[in-house]
């Protein structure tokens, strides 16, 4: 069974996440399909895409598949892991995508959320950043994604709490574009804006936002900064942290951190 369910109506294309008995957890068979679905939008030529869950879910996405993270001693994000092809297909894709966030949101797929163009969701909307929680050191292009959307401060305290965010927070930060209140109103408003958009130029659409993409994601780094950043992540996937956070989540029990 697919692990994203496809719609294309009015150039408009709807991607759903189908992966209810693991949350919507991105697995690596979960984001290929997502993969492949952007190949059929742009194919399709569609304005615009909505990437949402199911109606109705409690968890929009509960992130990476942590039964699929690595062992120590490998990169858990590395730039051609799944996650990472994905985020860059949603960030390269010509056409605006609009996440629309029914449910929490949690660590990976709070990354995949905010590559998104824009973030529409209702009050049972919220947002976890949870590296920490299990010993894991994330990447520097997805540091900058949450810096990027939430600003540092708010980023250091996703980070260092592992906290969820509710969606008013998320909405007054600017995370959320729009907190539409009503549920039943979510996927109105939502489409409302995809028929705006719609009106207008895609090519000059798509130019503005690669551009938008490029500097926002421009952030000068040498050579040497590059290394020592590469040597602190391995620092951490080669961690007892890291083992300990990954085994604590499967054996559903409270992580013991080394101080
Ligand atoms: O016990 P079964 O076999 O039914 O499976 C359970 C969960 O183990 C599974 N599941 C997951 N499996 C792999 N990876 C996940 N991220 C994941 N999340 C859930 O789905 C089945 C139902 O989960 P359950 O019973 O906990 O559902 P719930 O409704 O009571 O609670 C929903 C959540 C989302 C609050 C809860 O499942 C949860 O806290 N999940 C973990 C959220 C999380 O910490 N995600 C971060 C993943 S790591 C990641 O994204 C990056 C690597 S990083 O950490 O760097 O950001």
């Amino acid at each position: 069974m697919n692990k994203v369910q496809t719609v294309i109506e009015n150039q408009i294309g709807i991607l759903t996440l189908n992966n209810e008995e693991k949350r919507n957890a991105l697995s690596s068979e979960l984001l290929l399909d997502f993969i492949e679905a952007f190949k059929e939008f742009k194919e399709a030529k569609v304005r615009v895409v909505i990437l949402r869950a199911k109606k109705g879910s409690k968890v929009w996405s509960a992130g990476f598949d942590i039964d699929e993270l690595p062992e120590p001693g490998r990169d858990p994000l590395s730039y051609n892991d799944p996650l990472e092809l994905a985020l860059r297909t949603v960030q390269q894709f010509p056409a605006p995508v609009i996440a629309m966030i029914e449910g929490s949101v949690w660590g990976g797929a709070c990354d995949l959320a905010f590559c998104c163009d824009m973030l529409i969701g209702t009050y049972t909307a919220s947002f976890a950043i949870t590296p920490a929680k299990i010993g894991v050191p994330y990447n520097p292009s997805g540091i900058l994604h949450f810096i990027n959307m939430a600003g540092i401060h708010l980023a250091k305290e996703m980070f260092f709490t592992a906290l969820p965010i509710n969606a008013q927070q998320a909405k007054h930060h600017g995370i959320l574009n729009h907190l539409v209140p009503d549920i039943e109103k979510l996927e109105e408003f939502t489409f409302f804006v995809a028929e705006q958009i719609k009106q207008n130029s895609p090519l000059s659409i798509s130019v503005i936002k690669e551009q938008l993409r490029i500097l926002g994601s421009a952030a000068p780094m040498s050579a040497e900064t590059f290394e020592r950043i590469q040597g602190l992540r391995r620092i951490v996937y080669d961690s007892h942290d890291y083992k300990e956070g990954i085994g604590a989540f499967r054996e559903k029990r409270k992580p013991k951190f080394n101080d």
